[in-house]
């Protein structure tokens, strides 16, 4: 059984830095500029075993789908986005079976990206985990203020996180392990 968490976000809010985080080591190029990743980068992060039964535990593969930014943090369309470049990001998207929507905590939530958020999780049903990334670059009353706007718009819960100093991954982890126990994998 295989398990997809594609993740979006506007150019340069650090989606790379949070696979390579997640995989604790580097995965996908990251660097100041915007624009960085072009094509999907998809890679293998390890098994979870789900169910009680220590006989037949249904084995999930987690396959983690990074992307590149599809807005740039002006809330424009990505420069980087060639047509094949643009498809290849949405067929990863529509295959994706969990989605890890990053906002730069240093700009806030893009009004692209609430369009799409709501278009992914009421139209195609996506179950979607909402992280503000770069919390290690806000004080307490920042982060406080930011995590209430977005989960008022997004209609979501929020998770705080650092892909520099790490903050959140663990409940990160927690919160799709979590997920997958109560996914019905009778097929
Ligand atoms: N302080 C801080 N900087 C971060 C964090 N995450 C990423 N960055 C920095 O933000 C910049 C962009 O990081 P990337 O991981 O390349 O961002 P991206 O979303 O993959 O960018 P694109 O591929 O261009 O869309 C880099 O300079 C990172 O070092 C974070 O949690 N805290
Ligand atoms: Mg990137």
């Amino acid at each position: 059984m295989e398990f997809k968490i594609a993740i979006i976000g506007p150019e340069n809010s650090g989606k790379s830095s949070l696979m390579n985080a997640l995989f604790g080591k580097y995965i996908s190029y990251v660097s100041e500029v915007g624009g960085t990743t072009k094509n999907p980068v998809k890679k293998y992060w390890g098994k979870i075993k789900i169910g009680k039964a220590k006989k037949n535990p249904i084995i999930v593969d987690i396959i983690f789908v990074d992307l590149g930014g599809l807005y740039t943090k002006d809330d424009k369309l990505s420069p980087i986005l060639t047509p094949s470049i643009l498809k290849k990001t949405y067929e990863e998207i529509d295959k994706a079976d969990m989605i890890i929507h990053v906002v730069d905590g240093t700009v806030g939530l893009l009004k692209n990206f609430e369009k799409l958020h709501y278009l992914l999780k009421f139209r195609y049903n996506k179950p979607i985990i909402v992280v503000i990334n770069k919390s290690d670059l806000l004080n307490i009353e920042e982060k406080e203020k930011l995590k209430n706007y977005v989960e008022n718009r997004l209609k979501n819960k929020v998770l705080l996180l650092s892909a520099k100093t790490g903050e959140g991954l663990d409940e990160l982890i927690n919160i799709f392990h979590h997920y997958l126990k109560k996914v019905d994998w009778d097929v």
